[in-house]
């Protein structure tokens, strides 16, 4: 297959209701899309999850655009290559995971449609649905009848896990208030690295509440403070930004700082890392689950075909399209009964609708 064009389309989503994390608030979903197009008549579609400032990672919009168009395009252009082979052409440019995984992404879809195998069935998929949690954001006016509200709205809507997202000033009292309402609903809860080693007596309390799992509470690069909150809370230690590679993800295991990991594709470099990191957790026995980042339904499709390998034992940020979102650039993802259905179609097995892209597309850049 040779790669004969790409554009990148930046959609602006207005979210239906704001999203707060430790590092920020959200109002509007501004998404890179990515199209390539094939000497032999196929297009793909791949979704990159930076933000348009660099808060989660250093990675952002405007810098992904460039990173493409200068060193990451130019080394797949024109060649005859297949989706395994595009890890190692771009192997020379350091760095840049979500502008390599998007550009993969949209290799591996245009390639799979050209073969009609959906990117489930490609990855190894072993069931046609799956079990889909909810991010729940701080609200804006830190209130808890806030918050209590919102997760009553997601149960109501049948999510079968909830996460919190917690910062210093905000979590053992939200974690408390929920548990005590939903004493059976599974509940984790998310840091994004707010905390230092500091704070470990305190995150500790939250043992009390029978969470799934603490995700990221300290720095990405503090693995020697997540082996010491590992050995002294009995809830299971997840990490989502240490998380880089497969090779990486054995090291953080071996450690001993990470007893559950949370696999965003978009930020790993792509889904052949994401099932790198797969299968190399479900061999070691260690849980995985499908990490979320607000992805427009194209993002969203390919990660509920991730989500449905054996090893994705957790339920995954996952939710319905409209979690985030009124008008989606493809047709929504709905929930049943708690479950997505896993796209059977080839590729990522949806497409952006042509007068909704239209309508969300901001601006669109020609880079080959
Ligand atoms: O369901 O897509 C979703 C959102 C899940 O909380 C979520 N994502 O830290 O994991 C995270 C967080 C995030 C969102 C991070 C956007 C970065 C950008």
């Amino acid at each position: 297959m040779r790669i004969v064009g790409v554009d990148v389309h930046r959609c602006h989503l207005p979210l239906v209701r704001p999203f707060r994390t430790s590092f920020g608030s959200e109002y509007v979903k501004d998404v890179l899309l990515i199209e390539v197009r094939t000497a032999d008549g196929f297009v793909g579609w791949g979704e990159c999850v930076a933000s348009p400032q660099p808060d989660y990672s250093y990675e952002f919009n405007d810098a992904v655009v460039l990173v493409l168009r200068d060193h990451l395009v130019p080394r797949v252009m024109g060649i005859d290559l297949r989706p395994e082979d595009v890890a190692q052409l771009l192997a020379p440019v350091r760095g840049h995971p979500m502008a390599r995984g998007a550009l993969e992404l949209a290799i591996l879809d245009a390639y799979l449609r050209s073969t009609g195998e959906s990117l489930a069935s490609y990855l190894g998929s072993v069931r046609s649905e799956v079990d889909c949690g909810v991010s729940v954001g701080i609200p804006d006016d830190d209130s808890l009848d806030t918050l209590m509200a919102e997760v009553a709205v997601y149960v109501d809507e049948g999510y079968r896990r909830i996460k919190l997202k917690i910062q210093p000033g905000w979590d053992v009292a939200p974690v408390r208030a929920v548990r005590e309402q939903w004493p059976d609903m599974p509940l984790q809860v998310d840091a994004n690295q707010a905390y230092d080693r500091h704070h470990l007596e305190h995150l500790a309390k939250l043992d009390d509440f029978g969470l799934l799992l603490i995700e990221q509470p300290f720095a990405e690069d503090d693995l020697f403070g997540h082996r010491l909150i590992a050995e002294r809370m009995a809830t299971p230690v997840c990490l989502d930004e240490s998380v880089l590679s497969a090779a990486n993800v054995e090291a953080l295991i071996d450690y001993g700082a990470c007893d559950i990991v949370n696999i965003k594709a978009g930020r790993v470099g792509g889904y052949l890392e994401a099932k790198a990191i797969h299968d190399l957790c479900l061999g070691l026995g260690v849980p995985v689950w499908c990490g979320g980042m607000l992805e427009t339904g194209v993002g969203r499709a390919a990660n509920i075909a991730l989500a449905s390998l054996a090893g994705f034992t957790l339920p995954g940020d996952t939710s319905a399209s409209s979690r985030f979102f009124a008008r989606d650039v493809t047709e929504p993802f709905v929930l049943h009964d708690g479950r997505i259905t896993v796209p059977t179609g080839p590729g990522i097995g949806v497409t952006p609708i042509p007068q909704m892209l239209a309508e969300l597309t901001v601006a669109r850049t020609h880079l080959a």
